[in-house]
Order: C-alpha cells, then sequence, then structure tokens
C-alpha cells in the first residue's frame, strides 16, 4: 500500500533524522520536498499546501530546533498532522439502538459497492449480527445474481424484491423486521454524478428508509477524480462516511489522503482485496503509521486473532510472554497466516519490515519454502533457533534445497516476528483490543 509514497517520504527523512542541528533552510528544504513528494502521489494541491503550512509553522519552533533530536521531533510532528489529516480519531460504524440498523451503499459504477456489502455483512455477521442483504441494482442484469452469488458464499439472506429500487428498499426493512434481521444492507445501482435521475434516485430511497448511515464507496485508485465526485455527491446526498476500496492495488495514495479533508466526512471502512475477509476499520493514526514506514501492529493482531481460535491464541500468547515463540510455533502458525490473507499485506504492517522487503518476491509459493527450510531443521535447531550457525545454516539449505540467503531470510524474518510479537505482548494484547467496535445511536 502506497509503496511509492512510503519509499521516498523514508529516503527525505533519513535525511533529516540523524542530524545533532537543523537551521530554519534545510527544515524548510525538507518541507518543500515532502510537499512535493505529496503532489507526486496525486494529493489534492490546497490540501498538500496547508498541510505543509501546519507542518511548517510547528517545526520552526523553539523546541524543535533547540531539541537534540530535531529530525526525530519533526517526523513526529509530519506523523501528528497526518493523523489529523486523515481524520485524528477512529470513527466506529454506528449501531441503531432500535433495529434493524440500516446502511445504504453509494458509489460510482465499478467502485466496489457490491462487494462492500457482502464484505461489511460478512463482517458484522462475524460479530454475532443477523444481516440482510438488499438488491437494489436493477439496472444491470447481473447485479442481483452477483449479490445473491456472494450472499450463498456467506449463508446471508439476500433480499430481491419487485418495483422500483425505492420500493424494494422499503419492503426490505419490512422484511427484516419480519425475520428478525438486525442489520440491512442496501446495494444500490453505479452511477456517475453526472446521472441526476440516479442521483435522485438514492436521494429518495434514502428519504424512504432512513438509514442509520450512508456510505460513499470509492475507488481510491481513480485519485482525485474521486475526490471531486465524493465532494459532487456528499452535496446532494449528505452521505455518512466513505469507504476507500482496492487500497490493495498500485494506489499512489493521493485520494486517501485528500478525502477527509476536502469531503469532510470521515472514512469509515477500507477494502485491500477481492477476497470477503479484506475489509477494515478504517484508524487514521495506523494508516498514519504504515504510509510512514512504521508498520501497522495493531491490525496485524486482529488478523491474527481472526484467524485463530481462541485456546490456541491463548497458548501462543503465553509462549510470546515467555519468549519461547520458535521455529516449531512458526510453522503452526503459517497455517494461520496463510488464513490471514496475502502475506505481503501482512509484512507491510510489520514495522521495518515492509519496505525492506519490498523487492523480495512474496507470494504464496513462499510458504512451501518457509516450511521445506523449517522441516529440514533438527528439533533442537526448531525450539532454540539462537544455535543456528553458519555450518547449520550451510546444512539446511542443501537439505531443502534452498540456497543460504534463502535460509538467512528465514531466519532475519523469524526474528522480526520475535521482536515485534515481544513489543505486542509488552503492550498487553488485551490492551490493545479495549473499548468498543461500534458507536450506538
Ligand atoms: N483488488 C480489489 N478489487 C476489488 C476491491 N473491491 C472490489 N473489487 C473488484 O472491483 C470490481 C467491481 O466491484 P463491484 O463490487 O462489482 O463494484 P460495484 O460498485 O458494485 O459495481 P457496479 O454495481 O457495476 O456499479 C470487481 O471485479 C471486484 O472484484 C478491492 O478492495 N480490491
Ligand atoms: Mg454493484
Amino acid at each position: 500500500m502506497f509503496e511509492d509514497l512510503t519509499n521516498k517520504l523514508e529516503k527525505t527523512f533519513k535525511l533529516i533524522r540523524g542530524q545533532g542541528k537543523l537551521t530554519e533552510k534545510n527544515i524548510s528544504d525538507t518541507l518543500r520536498e515532502v510537499r512535493r513528494i505529496l503532489l507526486d502521489a496525486d494529493v489534492n494541491y490546497r490540501v498538500a499546501k496547508d498541510f505543509i503550512e501546519k507542518v511548517e509553522k510547528k517545526s520552526l519552533g523553539k523546541e524543535v530546533l533547540n531539541s537534540i533530536t530535531p529530525g526525530q521531533l519533526i517526523i513526529k510532528i509530519i506523523n501528528d498532522e497526518l493523523i489529523e489529516l486523515l481524520g485524528g480519531m477512529t470513527e466506529g460504524m454506528v449501531i441503531s439502538k432500535q433495529p434493524p440498523s440500516i446502511y445504504l451503499i453509494s458509489g460510482l459504477q465499478g467502485s466496489g459497492k457490491t462487494t462492500f456489502s457482502a464484505k461489511l455483512a460478512n463482517y458484522l455477521k462475524k460479530s454475532s449480527m443477523k444481516p440482510l442483504l438488499v438488491a437494489c441494482d436493477i439496472y444491470r442484469p447481473a447485479a442481483i445474481q452477483q449479490l445473491k452469488t456472494l450472499g450463498e458464499q456467506l449463508k446471508v439472506s439476500v433480499f430481491e424484491g419487485v418495483g422500483d429500487p425505492v420500493n424494494i428498499a422499503a419492503d426490505a426493512i419490512s422484511f427484516a423486521k419480519k425475520n428478525n434481521h438486525n442489520v440491512v444492507i442496501v446495494d444500490t445501482a453505479g452511477r456517475m454524478h453526472i446521472d441526476e435521475k440516479m442521483m435522485d434516485e438514492i436521494a429518495e430511497i434514502k428519504k424512504t428508509i432512513s438509514p442509520t448511515e450512508t456510505y460513499f464507496v470509492v475507488d481510491s485508485m481513480t485519485g482525485q477524480d474521486a475526490v471531486n465526485t465524493a465532494k459532487a455527491f456528499n452535496e446532494k446526498i449528505d452521505f455518512d462516511g466513505v469507504v476507500l476500496t482496492k487500497l490493495d492495488g498500485d494506489t499512489k495514495g493521493g485520494c486517501a489522503l485528500s478525502i477527509r479533508a476536502v469531503v469532510q466526512k470521515p472514512i469509515k471502512f477500507v477494502s485491500l482485496g477481492e477476497k470477503l475477509e479484506s475489509i477494515e476499520v478504517f484508524h487514521p493514526d495506523r494508516l498514519a503509521s504504515r504510509i510512514l514506514g512504521k508498520g501497522d501492529i495493531v491490525s496485524f493482531v486482529e488478523k491474527a486473532q481472526d484467524a485463530f481460535d481462541e485456546t490456541e491464541a491463548v497458548k501462543l500468547e503465553e509462549k510470546i510472554r515467555a519468549n519461547k515463540f520458535d521455529f516449531e510455533d512458526f510453522k503452526e502458525q503459517i497455517k494461520h497466516i496463510k488464513r490471514m490473507g496475502s502475506i505481503s499485506q501482512l509484512l507491510g504492517m510489520i514495522p521495518g519490515v515492509g519496505t525492506n522487503l519490498k523487492n523480495v518476491d512474496i507470494d504464496e509459493k513462499a510458504f512451501v519454502k518457509i516450511e521445506a527450510i523449517i522441516n529440514s531443521m533438527t528439533k533442537v535447531e526448531r525450539k532454540n533457533p539462537r544455535v543456528l550457525n553458519g555450518s547449520r545454516r550451510k546444512r539446511i539449505a542443501k537439505g531443502s534445497g534452498n540456497t543460504i540467503q534463502d535460509v538467512n531470510r528465514l531466519i532475519k524474518q523469524f526474528e522480526e516476528m520475535q521482536k515485534m510479537m515481544k513489543r505486542v505482548s509488552s503492550m498487553g494484547m488485551k490492551n490493545a483490543f479495549k473499548g468498543s467496535k461500534f458507536q450506538y445511536n
């Protein structure tokens, strides 16, 4: 995610990080460079300008110039401002105290509405809710079937209905009430903002069903265009939150970084792939951390929690606490990791690992390699990786049909993972997940 942006920022920060003293001039030069990087990433011009002005104002304060680590202080200021730019606090989804909670999903053609509707249903089902998906796209012939197929996959009911989309939506709400669905997700037809008729239709659906929240789904690959359309849409239907999709693609980051500031509505969810599990609640601080190359530990652990069953998780937590996580466990965990999603996405969440491993070709086949290497270790080596000296590594490489570099790389990854786990456990895994996932209105 946003690799290019992260790499360029890291390069710039490297120049100032270690410096014992900074002058007003090299602060200005650095920030000019950051501004250029933001514009390259397709961040809205005004947004980039305001951002740099804010950072500059804080950076030129006496505190920074007199600090013993001025470079790091500036990076911290950038981090804080980035969090602000992305919305500050996490704004979870709002759940209605009086069920059903209703979510109206709007957006441009092909932005990912139907996929997101299914993902949201899956996400809420995992939180013990009983969602109903509603097919209001009666215009594209295959649209209803698409939602039905997704519903079957997830074992979530799909409401088809008859008549125009406004009627279907209204009928779906009555159906949900009768059948104890406490969540209704209304998937609508794709539209172009210039299409007044379609805009009026969604405004009419909104008026009729009074959704708990209306989301606007944005394809993050479409950059500033998406931001401008979101603005136009918001003026018409006054939505509650933005959903950013396709963040797994080769997106530059401009859309994600500008949309909150331009539209003045929070980003609520992000979608990172075609798999139905690839949905995350949006956390400004975590994205800022990823953009600045610092990884995203908390999301990593959350994903892990989803993939593990609870007793296994408790066992693992004990091992981590006791600092006894070894290659045996690692091998066992690979099974779970496979369930967690794409490995390169996961590695991107580990501090310092994401960009370092950028050029390493990490595909799912890498697991086969990892498993072969671990299988070539003796039990003693697996239990106590510290004994893995040069000659043992050579033997393992030969035995598993890999190069010594492969073995070294795996051991390094393993050590990173151990370090990360230690950090998480010192944070207190349970404390990391305090608080409710939802807000109630
Ligand atoms: N890589 C990736 N692809 C996605 C994501 N979300 C959706 N897609 C793909 O994007 C395409 C369009 O997704 P849909 O969910 O059908 O989009 P839509 O907004 O419902 O489209 P219309 O109903 O035609 O307006 C599909 O091929 C999806 O698989 C995502 O987060 N990442
Ligand atoms: Mg659709």
